[in-house]
């Protein structure tokens, strides 16, 4: 109690469930009590009210005494840390890297020796270019980060969805950045490449034509984190106990299948749910739906290096896996949602140079530049080099080391003996060295003029372009002009448009000629002149293409159903029965969020309102309403883009024959295809769940527009 009387005004009320009290001023207290802790302050002094400063009168100034307030607002002006330079949105999760077998042939790396041990593992996703705020729906590569806390040491894996990047040496990173992010004048556009700056840059710099043929594909707007693959992107090395060492490439394969959007539907997401896949990822785990990756290698030797046609070392180049086949040799599963994100996700801090015994770098001019970068980037984001003190990003197995002090110093030396060597003991003396167990690194021979020189083995910069291109589907091609077009669409300067299209002149002829006709070019630009000649014996890879990779069932997919009062409960009844059976969720939209009454007077919880629930955020969708409120549907302009969205992103679409008005409201009933499957009067669901496992009926989009 105060000694002015305040608390002693205060008036009990109660708002639905919560019992609250009332001050003088109107204002709402809650207060601890039953099991509710005190509030107290970061000294762990009890709080008395948490909803007025200290103000000398009711109506006065207040006071500089106020420690409660000073310490809240002190700590919340600080609360922000810099986002990452680059990949500053990304969602992480909890997990494990469960080893299939003894590796101890190729490495020494504790994690591989045993099969069946599972090492503890933090994955964060992320884009590249957008700020922490953008949408996860952005046309970009994605970060694939994975630590593993290894019993001997910290191994951080820092890949992306994308097995090669746009530049070849560090020196230009900074600029493939700048010119990616909004541009410096204008601050925008925001998350997209889709501007003068980007592709200015991108034309200029042939060794980024193979990656752009990656991110125009639909691999950079994954349809969740769950369906892309990861890849290390660089060469590593293994090295076994005997000091023998093999080349390695990482890959990450989802047991889920590969799956994307299209853009039209990206674009569109971002708007309904610009958390898409982090939502998504969180509902997964927390359903028990763990998503798995299995873990692949791609070994091979010096030989199999010097007769390969690119450089090993060319982190612009994949080596085909038809060519080195994928061995698989491990799981890695996320079952854990983080408790905090900021303490997690946000300040965990990957290094690439963190690696373990037995797996060492190699002169990838690229990773070598990354080695020196990361640490720095730490520093800066976390503000100390204690940043790995942070539970997060500490080590699970025994670590000392002699380095002390620096601001938030959490893990201090407790012997007399800060240094080595020394000669203390009983305890006082502190760790040494072990040259047993230590890291060694691979005793490469090095030797060679110190100059600034890209190698001549990097230069051929058009012939994997070509081959990821020859190595898509039909309708993955269109994707991809599409996506060209659409960028170069968006860029002002024509000179820019034409240098791009007469770069993909190297890559196919086709290709160039379906943006250039997008593009209204007259006539096509001169070829660019190539390094080197492209070669166009390069065998297709099935490995590349999305839908060649898809999934084998429709488990852990959405299908959202449209319903109004009414709907028959036996169609839903069945349709709950082969969406369980095939493990895929149902979501159910309706025009009331409170619940739909269904046909036998049953409840029908709503997940989202109409305008709320786009057919975008489904993998498939069923249109269930009852014939006497179809008729509201067809007027609804949200439930009329609900169908022909997802007729024209050829989602399957299950319906009932009391849908007919809203397909002829939207000119769909001229249009029905065999991706259209009646479930209603008798049929079973479990006919229509079946066919989607083919996620999408792309016949619609090969369809000749008439
Ligand atoms: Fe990164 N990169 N990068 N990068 N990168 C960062 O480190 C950098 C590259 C990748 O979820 C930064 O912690 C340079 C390739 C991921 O926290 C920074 C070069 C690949 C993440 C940095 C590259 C990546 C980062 C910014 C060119 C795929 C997010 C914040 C030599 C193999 C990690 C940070 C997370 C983050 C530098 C190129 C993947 C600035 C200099 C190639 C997944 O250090």
């Amino acid at each position: 109690m105060t000694t002015d009387g305040s608390r002693d005004r205060r008036t009990a009320a109660e708002y639905g469930s919560e019992r609250i009290e009332r001050g003088q001023g109107g204002e709402t207290h809650q207060t601890s009590g039953d099991d509710r802790p005190n509030l107290t302050t970061q000294q762990g002094v009890v709080v008395s009210d948490d909803q007025n400063t200290l103000r000398a009168g009711q109506r006065g100034p207040a006071m500089l005494e106020d420690f409660h307030f000073r310490e809240k607002i002190f700590h919340f002006d600080h609360e922000r840390i810099p986002e990452r330079v680059v990949h500053a949105r990304g969602y992480g999760a909890h997990g494990f890297f469960e080893n299939y077998g003894s590796l101890a042939e190729l490495t020494r790396a504790d994690l591989f020796q045993r099969a069946g041990e599972r090492t503890p593992a933090f994955v964060r996703f992320s884009t590249v270019a957008g700020s922490k705020g953008s949408g996860d729906l952005a046309r970009d590569v994605r970060g694939f980060a994975v630590k593993l806390y290894t019993k001997e040491g910290n191994w951080d894996l820092v890949g992306n969805n994308i097995p090669v990047f746009f530049i070849q040496d560090a020196i230009k990173f900074p600029d493939v950045i700048h010119a990616a992010k909004p541009e410096p004048d204008r601050e925008f556009p925001q998350a997209q490449t889709a501007h003068d700056n980007f592709w200015d840059f991108a034309s200029l710099m042939p060794e980024s034509t193979h990656m752009l043929m990656w991110i125009m594909s639909d691999r950079a707007i994954p349809r969740s984190f769950r369906f892309m693959e990861g890849f290390g992107v660089h060469t590593f090395h293994l090295v076994n106990a005997a000091g023998k060492a093999t080349f390695v490439k990482f890959h990450w394969k989802p047991k889920q299948g590969l799956q994307s959007v299209v853009w039209n539907e990206a674009v569109k997401i971002n708007g309904a749910d610009p958390d898409f896949h982090r939502r998504d990822l969180w509902d997964a785990i927390n359903s028990g739906d763990y998503p798995e990756w299995e873990l692949g290698l791609q070994l091979f030797d010096e030989e199999f290096a010097d007769r390969f046609a690119f450089d090993v070392l060319d982190p612009t180049k994949i080596i085909p896996e038809e060519e080195v086949p994928v061995r698989k040799v491990g799981r890695l599963v996320l079952d854990r949602v983080v408790d905090n994100f900021f303490a997690e996700t946000e300040q965990v801090a990957f290094c690439t140079q963190n690696i373990v015994p037995g797996i060492d770098f190699t002169n990838d001019p690229l990773l070598q530049g990354r080695n020196f970068s990361y640490l720095d980037t730490q520093l800066k984001r976390l503000g100390s080099p204690n940043f790995t003190h942070l539970p997060i990003n500490a080590p699970k197995c025994p670590f000392a080391t002699f380095q002390q002090d620096g601001h938030m110093a959490m893990v201090n030396p407790k012997t007399r003996a800060n240094y080595e060597p020394n000669s203390w003991d009983g305890g006082q003396d502190g760790p040494r060295e072990n040259p047993e167990v230590g890291f060694t690194s691979y005793p490469e021979q090095e030797t060679g003029p110190k100059r600034r020189l890209r190698p001549e083995s990097f230069a051929d910069h058009y012939s994997q372009a070509r081959m990821f291109y020859l190595s898509q589907s039909e309708i993955e091609r269109r994707h991809i002009a599409d996506a060209f077009a659409f960028e170069l669409g968006k860029c002002t300067r024509p000179a820019i448009r034409e240098r791009m299209v007469a770069g993909l002149r190297n890559v196919d002829e086709e290709l160039a000629g379906r943006v250039g006709d997008v593009l209204g070019l007259r006539r096509l630009p001169e070829k660019a002149p190539a390094a080197q000649q492209v070669r166009t014996d390069l065998p297709e890879s099935a490995a590349l293409s999305i839908l060649a990779n898809g999934p084998r069932n429709f488990g852990g997919r959405k299908i959202g159903v449209l319903v109004t009062a009414g709907v028959d409960a036996r169609v839903i009844a069945r349709l709950r029965a082969a969406a369980h059976a095939e493990e895929s969720i149902l979501e159910f939209i309706g025009p009331v969020i409170s619940g739909v009454q269904a046909s036998d007077g049953s409840l029908i919880g709503i997940d989202q309102q109409v305008a709320g629930g786009p057919s975008v955020l489904y993998d498939a969708v069923v249109i269930a309403p009852a014939g006497s409120e179809v008729g509201a549907l067809a007027a609804d302009p949200a439930a009329r883009d609900f169908v022909t969205d997802a007729y024209a992103h050829c989602k399957f679409i299950g319906y009932v024959a009391d849908a007919e008005p809203l397909f002829e409201a939207t000119g769909l009933d001229k249009l029905k295809d065999n991706g259209f499957i009646d479930i209603g009067d008798g049929k079973d669901p479990a006919a229509f769940v079946a066919t989607c496992r083919e996620l999408r009926f792309w016949q619609r989009q090969m369809a000749p527009v008439s």
